[in-house]
């Protein structure tokens, strides 16, 4: 399979995160023009960044979806973080629906069927990390030079993403066993292990889990793409139930090539973002910068995630829906679209 693979030509039209909001997608797609089976009259064809599921009601229904566009040659969709735990089976809040169906979930949700599971499963297996083509790049989280070329080498027919994320996994914990550093991760784990999800803790710096944090993250080209850089942090930070030596890398700052990227990921809000988002992974990374302006140091990097997966949490609060939205980025118009049909031109890159 093409862990890195080859856009589309023509113009595209690149959707944010989704995060199970069928509703919403629905929504943005005939403000895009795409008629019910995915055509759209001026042949335009749709990207998807990742992040289907989790969070919002209706993750099969936005699976099932996406699928039946990249089967129909409508769309290309490329892995994010939450295919990637999907892959794995690895549960994580809010994909419940999948990794333990009889759970109770804290907001209501569409579950999967078990013969649905191994089907989507199989499809999900197909599709790349990342995409490609002369004038434009496309990646969940990340654009890392080194991690994109690791990837492109491996392009082929025998990978399943969740082995070769295994692997990398596995190699790291084998080197840092042999380094002994491993003995040294579990003496720190056990003086602090247990104060890790206790907000009162005086933080201590833990320096061999930020090490291993670190290149749990750095080491493997499929985290990196999919959820970011990271770099060790300067002390403890409290974030999303816990104490975190590692922080996420603002990567575009140092981001140097011509070809822009798009991406997803990042939960961007607008000024008067509402209190129900997230605050998994502390600061806001893109705070300061407005929501229709290219970013970085080219100024050729655009964040396509406008947080419609913090819809759930706001109907639950009764809190205004719109703060949070799903867009897409329209190429080569360079226009944002949200799923309420209000557009925005982005400056030249
Ligand atoms: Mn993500």
């Amino acid at each position: 399979m093409q862990l890195i693979g080859t856009l589309f030509d023509g113009p595209l039209d690149i959707v944010g995160d989704i995060h199970g909001e069928i509703d919403a997608l629905n929504a943005l797609l005939a403000h895009l023009g795409y008629d019910e089976r995915g055509d759209h009259p001026d042949g335009r064809r749709l990207v998807f960044v990742g992040d289907l599921v989790d969070r919002g009601p209706d993750s099969p229904a936005v699976l099932n979806q996406v699928r039946a566009l990249v089967e129909a040659g409508h769309a290309q969709c490329i892995i994010g973080n939450h295919e990637l735990n999907l892959l794995r089976d690895d549960e994580k809040h809010g994909n419940s629906w999948w990794t333990a169906p009889d759970k109770e979930t804290e907001h209501p949700m569409q579950k999967i069927t078990r013969s649905a599971k191994a089907e989507l499963t199989r499809w999900l297996e197909t599709l790349p990390l990342a995409l490609e083509r002369e004038d434009l790049r496309v990646v969940h989280a990340c654009w890392n030079d080194a991690s994109v070329e690791l990837l492109r080498e491996l392009n082929g027919p025998d990978w399943h993403i969740a082995d070769l994320y295994a692997d990398y996994q596995r190699e790291l914990y084998e080197k840092m066993a042999e380094l002994r550093f491993m003995n040294q991760v579990k003496k720190e784990w056990a003086q602090f292990g247990p104060r890790l999800a206790d907000p009162d803790w005086d933080a201590q710096f833990m320096p061999f889990k930020a090490e291993l944090d670190r290149r749990s993250q750095m080491d493997n080209p499929i985290s990196v793409l999919t959820s970011g850089e990271e770099e060790t942090a300067d002390a403890p930070f409290w974030a999303g139930g816990r104490w975190r030596m590692v922080s996420r890398v603002k990567w575009w700052e140092r981001y140097d090539a011509d070809i822009p990227v798009v991406f997803g990921h990042y939960w961007r809000r607008f000024k008067d973002a509402s209190i129900v988002l997230s605050d998994k992974y502390g600061p806001d990374l893109i705070e300061g910068v407005e929501p229709h302006h290219w970013m970085g140091k080219r100024n050729n990097v655009y964040c396509v995630d406008f947080s419609v997966g913090a819809r759930a949490g706001q109907r639950a609060a009764n809190e205004d829906e719109l703060v949070c939205s799903l867009a897409a980025v329209r190429w080569p118009e360079a226009e944002v679209v949200h799923d309420d049909g209000r557009r925005f031109s982005l400056e030249a890159p």
